[in-house]
């Protein structure tokens, strides 16, 4: 049966500069779209789309073609919540802490976030004493935020979005996008709204996936409809200039398996750290085709390696599940097609998620206490940017004799059985 198709366009221009052709890279086929989970008690047939990364000759944005109506992917039932990791809330406070001892911000300041989720972020300056305002279209978080007293409009952000804000609060000193600028379908009109709100002498501090380490750790998962941009800096700087702001410094992350922070203002010095990113990305021919050669091969490696490592532990009779019922699993096991019932669940700790089911594999997912080697022998590690955090929380499990599988970077057995 022909799964049903979300309501999707495909670009045939570049989303940033308007350029086209564009040039496919890589086809995922028909892919279900992550985080729409579904009730295992009454399942409806999963929304696809096709999915194809390309890039921009012309200013070397990497991008998928398909745009899938921003209020399927980012419903009502969009369950993901950025506090469920403790590691990733210690990043984001730090930065917060960081942004707040750097001089940038005067009492009364005003600090806007867009996608700010259940406001993990916002309440750091919240309780500094600035006035704060979060925009993010996801009803769960947003009543999350609202909990936690971070004023929040459930919306997207968007240029008319700011210009409405700026009428009601006046600019904004700093202004926040983590894991959302390669998220928008129209990303000129996302980033005029950020110059739109901004002081004259604002900052905006932008956090996206980094095109350059998904390559490099072969993160093909990553892919997938909610992201639309996979960015260099030498992609987005166009992007920023063509709106009157300038790129002025970079930073490189760990989160999310390799992520850019990127300091926008209106003008100033960019830093010597930007300029040594920017040469290692030239140095790399980044957003050529060659680039993207060794990636391809990489792909297919974790597929077959991994595959074969599931099907070698069905065959010897082992019972194995899947850990964290990410957005990105939904990719990989699609990618994967490991044998039906080869994987019996997830696990997830995110009480958002627990009692569902991922959408493509259709596997429910079971609250993640500590694993149990009366339960499940080998874990498929579908969130393996939190592998350590993970298995640091699991030792007993590997103890009895559990075994993880983390298929990114390259396919892991813990412990190591070549050992
Ligand atoms: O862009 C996005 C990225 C930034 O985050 C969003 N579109 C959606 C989301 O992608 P994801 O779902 O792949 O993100 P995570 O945070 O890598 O997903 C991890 C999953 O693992 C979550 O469902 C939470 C879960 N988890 C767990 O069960 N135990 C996480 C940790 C740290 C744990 O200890």
């Amino acid at each position: 049966m022909t799964p049903p198709l979300a309501p999707y366009q495909a670009v045939t221009a570049c989303r940033s500069c308007q350029a086209s052709p564009l040039e496919d890279l890589i086809e995922f086929g028909t892919a279900p779209l992550a985080d729409r989970l579904q009730d295992p008690a009454a399942p409806t047939p999963d929304l696809h789309a096709p999915l194809t990364l390309c890039h921009c000759p012309a200013c070397g944005l990497c991008q998928i073609r398909e745009t899938v109506a921003p209020e399927v992917l980012f419903g009502a039932d969009y369950p993901y919540f950025s506090s469920v990791s403790p590691a990733l809330m210690a990043h984001f406070q730090q930065s917060a802490q960081q942004l707040m001892g750097s001089g940038l911000l005067h009492p009364g300041d005003l600090v806007v976030e867009a996608a700010s989720n259940d406001g993990y972020l916002l309440t750091h300056f919240d309780k500094a004493g600035y006035r704060v305002r979060g925009v993010d279209p996801a009803a769960g978080p947003v009543a999350e935020a609202r909990r936690k007293g971070v004023e929040t409009d459930h919306t997207f952000f968007s240029h008319a979005v700011a210009q409405r804000l700026r009428a009601e609060l006046g600019p904004a000193r700093l202004f926040l996008a983590n894991n959302v600028l390669a998220h928008v379908a129209d990303v000129n009109d996302f980033v005029a709204g950020i110059a739109h709100l901004l002081t004259e002498d604002g900052m905006a501090v932008i956090e996206a996936p980094s095109l350059l380490d998904l390559v490099d750790t072969g993160a093909f998962d990553t892919i997938y409809h909610q992201h639309l941009l996979y960015l260099t800096l030498n992609a987005v700087q166009p992007l920023f200039t063509r709106h009157g702001l300038k790129l002025i410094d970079a930073e490189e992350l760990w989160v999310h398996g390799g992520s850019l922070r990127l300091f926008v203002a209106r003008g100033g010095t960019s830093s010597a750290r930007l300029h040594d990113l920017l040469a290692q990305e030239d140095a790399r021919q980044v957003g050529t085709r060659a680039f993207f050669t060794p990636f391809l091969n990489r792909v297919t490696q974790i597929c077959t390696e991994t595959r074969a490592a599931v099907e070698a532990a069905q065959a010897a009779g082992q019972r194995l599940a899947a850990y964290g019922a990410a957005a990105k699993g939904t990719t990989l096991l699609h990618m994967l097609d490991v044998p039906p019932g080869a994987l019996s669940h997830v696990y997830d700790k995110s009480p958002w998620k627990t009692g569902r089911a991922m959408p493509g594999s259709g596997l429910v997912i079971h609250p993640a206490g500590a694993l149990d080697r009366t339960d499940v022998d080998v874990v498929l590690m579908l969130a393996w940017n939190f592998a350590d955090e993970i298995i640091a929380e699991n030792q007993p499990f590997l103890d009895q004799g559990g075994r993880f599988l983390i298929p990114v970077p390259r396919l892991q057995h813990v412990p190591d059985t070549a050992s």
